[in-house]
């Protein structure tokens, strides 16, 4: 096996495109492919100040990585959302690799700084763990944002994921999730734009990166991933990538050129009318609001409120009593 570019021994075969590659190669490669999404979207510039979502697994370091390694100005943030263990342990993946190259790590706890966690807040408000999660997570990296000047959040989402989520958005017609399926969010009521780079890399190429680059991280699933309706997707196109390689590429790059531009009309969010949260002053939209004692409370001070006031549940709890509930009603937007 050896390295398309200069022959020399190859350490991975890329079916999709037809070739083996060396190690310096295989990043060149993977830099490539990174520069060329964050130019053909208009993701950012060197100017922007970056914020990258951390969560302490390949995807989210390897994407911080790959920005440093570019050239861009990119600090992380970490949300430890005790998830027991597991997120002990990939805080300590998170920490490791910042301090191990000087950057900057921003780290808030649910439990520390609002006094919940994410399986008390499943319980709390009887919503599915990821929900609840996800719901979390989102308010926090735009707060995060906001209140450090930062002009952009990073997502780690790769290849394999936004292919899975097309694919299970397709299969239900969800004609608005299918419209909104981008590689940018555009900033909005205040809130920086959200951007995806790691769009033409898969999640194997992502485990070889970190490889190669000697990156540590956590390689468990979150606990409360089983069930998750996404794995199996992701299982249906790995089978198909395997007859026909290239198949996942030219199936979400695909959609971006040649169906998302249909769809752009759906994709106008930015007109709905939002009002701020009377407790955190986030812009709140007419959908999500809610009046709490005649005044405009947003979705997560509210489940903020009923999980601090819960006893702490322990994950194994909320699992088994999940598992079964989320194979029926796992979100589309769980990351
Ligand atoms: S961390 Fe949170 Fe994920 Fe765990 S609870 Fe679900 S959403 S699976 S990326
Ligand atoms: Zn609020």
């Amino acid at each position: 096996m050896k390295c398309r570019t200069c022959r020399e021994p190859a350490i991975i075969d890329l079916p999709r495109h037809n070739a083996n590659f060396c190690a310096e190669h295989f990043l060149q490669l993977c830099r490539r492919q990174v520069a060329k999404a964050i130019h053909d979207h208009q993701m950012f510039t060197e100017a922007d100040r970056i914020l990258v979502a951390v969560s302490g697994g390949k995807d989210s370091l390897a994407v911080w990585d790959l920005l440093v390694d570019l050239g861009y100005r990119a600090d992380g943030l970490y949300i430890a959302l005790g998830i027991g263990e597991y997120s002990d342990e990939s805080r300590g993946y998170a920490e490791r690799f910042a301090a191990e190259r000087g950057l900057v790590l921003n780290v808030v706890s649910l439990r520390e700084d609002y006094g919940y966690d994410v399986p008390t807040a499943a319980k709390a408000t009887g919503r599915v763990p990821c929900s609840a999660c996800g719901m979390s997570k989102r308010h926090l990296f735009d707060k995060a944002a906001v209140d450090g000047g930062y002009d952009v959040v990073v997502t780690g989402h790769n290849l394999d994921d936004e292919a899975s989520v097309l694919f299970g958005n397709a299969l239900r017609w969800d004609v608005e999730y299918l419209a909104r399926q981008l590689p940018v969010l555009p900033a909005r009521h205040g809130f920086p734009r959200k951007v995806k780079p790691l769009i033409r890399l898969t999640e194997r190429e992502m485990a070889a990166w970190c490889v190669v680059r000697g990156i540590d991280y956590i390689i468990e699933e979150c606990p409360m991933a089983a069930g998750n309706r996404h794995l199996g997707y992701k299982e249906a196109l790995n089978s198909l990538e395997e007859k026909s390689p290239g198949t996942k590429a030219s199936y979400y790059l695909g959609f971006l050129d040649r169906m998302a531009p249909l769809l752009a009309d759906l994709a106008v969010t930015g007109a709905d009318s939002v009002r701020p949260c009377a407790r955190c002053g986030a812009a709140t939209g007419v959908a999500d609001e809610h009046a709490v004692d005649g005044e405009i409370v947003c979705a997560f001070c509210r489940l903020v409120e009923r999980s601090a006031a819960h006893a702490p549940v322990s994950v194994d709890l909320v699992r088994k009593k999940s598992r079964a509930e989320r194979r029926a009603t796992m979100e589309v937007e769980a990351r």
